[in-house]
């Protein structure tokens, strides 16, 4: 074989490698995220709706993000209103202000009710299977 063939067939094998070890991380690595938007106007009680999607069906294993989409300060509390006792137990964010996003990763499978401590009619669901 040729010095300049030889050199090819490295080159060939080298590419080939790097293919599969990125072939490889994409499968392994696979990590799977989902944006949840605080919409405009969701510091009204009567806004159509608070959180879109609500409730978002995702993967074990899944990432949420939520961004404030709205003009207000938000919070993102795991739990429920009525026992805010437990309130953020599992997650809890910081105030968001417009723009801010928040996020938290799903590892178990099951229904996590979330809100905003601020506006405790803001009431979101997640369902993790
Ligand atoms: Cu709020």
């Amino acid at each position: 074989m040729s010095k300049t063939s030889t050199t090819l067939v490295l080159i060939a094998l080298a590419v080939g490698l790097i293919s599969l070890s990125i072939g490889s991380t994409a499968i392994f690595a696979q990590t799977s995220t989902t944006s949840i938007s605080i919409v405009p106007g969701a510091s009204s009680p009567s806004n159509p709706k608070f959180y879109d999607p609500s409730p978002a069906n995702v993967a074990v294993g899944t990432t949420v993000t939520w961004t404030n989409n709205d003009s207000t300060l938000h919070t993102v509390y795991s739990g429920s209103p009525d026992d805010s006792a437990n309130g953020g137990k599992l997650f809890q964010s910081t105030y968001m202000a417009k723009g801010k996003t928040f996020e938290h990763k799903f590892d178990t499978a099951g229904t996590f009710d979330y809100y905003c401590t601020l506006h405790p009619f803001m009431i979101g669901k997640i369902v993790v299977s």
